[in-house]
C-alpha cells in the first residue's frame, strides 16, 4: 500500500504552514494557538503512522497549553499504554510540522514510513480530547484532517483534562482491564479506591480546590458526586471556564508555586485548607497560611515525599518482600527535599532532566517508582510484579491485611499513565485521613531551602543547552564558569539554568540560605543573561 498523495494534498491545502518554525518541546507543540492549524494537521498525520507502528494500537492527542495563558494552545501525544510519545518520534513531529510544501510533507512522511518500516495497511485509531481554550474546537478539527487524510478514524472525546485522556487511551489498548474506557468509568475508578482506604476514618476539613478557571474545575464537581460528602468534602474555587481569558490568570498551580502566593479568589484564613490545580489538571500543588499567617506551599516534594513514606510503611507493615521503592526528582526539587530522601527516608533517588516523560521512564526502574516535579506534575508507578505480589500475599494478622488492601486500592487510585491532578489530590487526601495528619504536620517533615524562580526573554533560547540533568548548560560558552561563580558567593547557593520547552523564555532557579539570598542569586544570574546572552524587553528586577 502507499500514500494517497491527492488526498493528503487535497487536505494539506486547507491547513497551509505558516512562516513559523516549530519544535516538539517538554510536552509536545507549544504556541500561541492562532499559529497551531498546520501543526495540528501534522500531528494527526503523526498519530496514524504511530497506531500503525504499534499494529493499530490506539493513539491519544491531546489539545491543550497546560499551565499556559488563554491565547496559547498545543498538543500532546500519548502513546497506547498512556506515556508520553516516545522521544525517538519527536524529530519526525518536527519535521513534519516544518514541511512547508505537499512535496516536502509527503517527503518527511516516507522518510518516517522507511525508517520505521511502517505498514500501511494497518488499521489506525486516534483518540482526541481537549482543554477548555477557544482555540481548542478548531484545532481538533485540523487534527481530525490529518488523521483522514492518511485513512485513519479518529474519535473525538470533546472537553477533558489531559489524564483523563491518558486514562482512555490505556483503557482502550487494554481492552477494558485497566478501566471502562469513559469519562464516567474515570470517575468510578478514582471514587472506589478512594472510598476503600478512607471509609471508617475520621474526614478531614473541606477542601478548597483553585481550579484555575480550566477543565480541573468542571471534572473535579463531576469527580465529587461519586465520593459521599460524608468522606469527602471539596469546594471548588475559579471555576469559570464560561470566560476564556481568566484560564490561569493570577490562579493555578504554576502562579501559586512560581509566586509562593495565594491564587486570587480566595479568603484565605489560618486553618483553611487549599490546593491549586492547572489549565489541564495534571499538576496540583497544596498550600495554606500557618498559625503565623505565613503562606505555605507544599509542593511536588512535599508530595512525593509524604507518598514515598507512607507507601514504604505499608510494604513493611504487609510484609511484601523485595519492594525496591524509588524516588525521581528534577533539579528544580528543593536541597531539603533531597536531602530528606536520602538521609530520612533512606530512598534510592535517581534525577532526570525536566519533563514528566523523562522522569516516568527513571521511575518504571522501580518496583514502586515515585516521581513528582516540584510544580506539582507527578504520580507513583507500581511494577507489574509489585501488583502480583500484593494481590497474590495473603497476610496473616489484620494489620498485615489492612496494609495489603491499602496497597492495593492506590494501585487503582493513583493514575498509572501520567501525572493527575485529582487523583494525587485524592491520594493525598487518603494519606492524611489515614495519618490522621494536618497540612502543617506533613510540612514540618523538613523545611524548605529558600528558592526562586524567574524567566528571562532572550533572542534564541535554542542557543542554550542544557546537560547533566539540567543542572549545568553546555552552551552559550563561558555562561556557566559565571553562575558558578555567582553560586560560590552563597551559603547553600545553588543556580541553573535552562530554556523551558513550553514558552519562549530562559528559566532561572535559585537556592540560597535565606529567600533575600536566594532572590538575589537569581536576580543576578537573570542580570548576567539579559545583558550578555541575547536579553529582549524590559531588563528583569530585583
Ligand atoms: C509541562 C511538562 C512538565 C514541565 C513543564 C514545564 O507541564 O509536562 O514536565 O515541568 O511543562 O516545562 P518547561 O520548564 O520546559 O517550560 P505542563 O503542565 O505545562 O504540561
Amino acid at each position: 500500500m502507499s500514500l494517497n498523495n491527492d488526498k493528503i494534498d487535497e487536505l494539506f491545502k486547507k491547513h497551509p504552514k505558516l512562516d513559523v518554525t516549530y519544535t516538539y518541546g517538554t510536552a509536545g507543540f507549544r504556541t500561541k494557538g492562532e499559529v497551531l492549524d498546520s501543526v495540528m494537521f501534522s500531528v494527526g498525520l503523526l498519530a496514524v503512522l504511530r497506531s500503525q507502528k504499534h499494529s493499530g494500537k490506539v493513539i491519544g492527542a491531546m489539545v491543550t497549553a497546560s499551565h499556559n495563558p488563554a491565547e496559547d494552545n498545543g498538543v500532546k501525544l500519548v502513546e497506547p499504554m498512556g506515556e508520553m510519545l516516545a522521544q525517538s518520534w519527536e524529530s519526525y513531529a518536527t519535521e513534519l510540522a516544518n514541511a512547508g510544501t505537499t512535496e516536502e510533507l509527503l517527503k518527511a512522511l516516507n522518510n518516517v514510513i522507511a525508517k520505521e518500516s511502517i505498514d500501511l495497511s494497518q488499521p489506525a485509531k486516534v483518540v482526541v480530547g481537549r482543554d477548555t481554550r477557544p482555540s481548542g474546537e478548531g484545532l481538533v478539527a485540523a487534527l481530525s484532517d490529518g488523521v483522514k487524510a492518511l485513512g485513519g478514524t479518529i474519535t473525538d472525546y470533546g472537553l477533558m483534562t489531559t489524564p483523563q485522556l491518558h486514562y482512555i487511551t490505556r483503557c482502550l489498548n487494554t481492552q477494558g482491564a485497566y478501566g471502562e474506557p469513559t469519562e464516567e468509568g474515570y470517575y468510578k475508578k478514582l471514587a472506589e479506591a478512594f472510598k476503600r482506604i478512607v471509609t471508617g476514618k475520621v474526614k478531614q476539613s473541606t477542601l478548597y480546590i483553585d481550579g484555575a478557571n480550566g477543565i480541573g474545575a468542571p471534572t473535579l464537581q463531576k469527580l465529587a458526586k461519586f465520593i459521599p460528602e460524608e468522606i469527602l468534602s471539596v469546594k471548588v474555587v475559579n471555576d469559570d471556564t464560561a470566560t476564556a481569558s481568566k484560564l490561569n490568570l493570577k490562579s493555578g498551580a504554576d502562579f501559586v508555586k512560581v509566586g509562593q502566593k495565594k491564587p486570587d479568589g480566595f479568603d484565605l484564613q489560618p486553618g483553611m485548607r487549599c490546593a491549586s490545580l492547572d489549565g489541564d489538571a495534571d499538576r496540583i500543588v497544596f498550600w495554606y497560611l500557618n498559625k503565623e499567617g505565613t503562606f505555605k506551599l507544599l509542593d511536588g516534594d512535599k508530595i512525593a515525599t509524604l507518598a514515598a513514606g507512607f507507601i514504604m510503611g505499608l510494604v513493611k507493615a504487609a510484609k511484601v518482600p523485595n519492594i525496591q521503592v524509588g524516588l525521581v526528582q528534577t533539579a528544580y526539587a528543593n536541597g531539603s527535599a533531597t536531602a530528606y530522601v536520602k538521609d530520612t527516608l533512606q530512598v534510592p533517588v535517581v534525577f532526570t532532566a525536566t519533563g514528566v516523560k523523562h522522569l516516568h521512564h527513571a521511575a518504571e526502574e522501580f518496583d514502586v517508582g515515585v516521581y513528582f516535579e516540584a510544580n506539582g506534575h507527578g504520580t507513583v508507578l507500581f511494577s507489574p510484579g509489585a501488583i502480583k505480589a500484593f494481590h497474590s500475599t495473603q497476610g496473616t494478622t489484620d494489620e498485615e491485611k489492612k496494609a495489603l488492601e491499602t496497597l492495593r486500592a492506590l494501585t487503582d487510585l493513583i493514575n498509572q499513565t501520567v501525572g493527575d491532578a485529582l487523583s494525587d489530590m485524592l491520594m493525598v487526601e487518603a494519606i492524611l485521613v489515614s495519618q490522621q495528619r494536618s497540612y502543617a504536620d506533613w510540612d514540618s517533615a523538613y523545611s524548605d531551602l529558600p528558592s526562586r524562580l524567574e524567566k528571562v526573554k532572550v533572542s534564541n533560547r535554542l542557543e542554550f543547552v542544557a546537560i547533566k540533568a539540567d543542572t549545568e548548560l553546555s552552551k552559550p560558552d563561558g555562561l556557566q564558569q559565571k553562575i558558578n561563580q555567582q553560586m560560590s558567593k552563597f551559603k547553600n547557593g545553588r543556580s541553573f539554568v535552562r530554556p523551558s520547552g513550553t514558552e519562549d523564555v530562559v528559566r532561572v532557579y535559585a537556592e540560597a540560605d535565606t529567600q533575600a539570598n536566594a532572590d538575589l542569586l537569581a536576580h543576578i544570574v537573570c542580570g548576567i543573561i539579559f545583558d550578555y546572552h541575547g536579553g529582549v524587553g524590559e531588563r528583569p528586577r530585583a
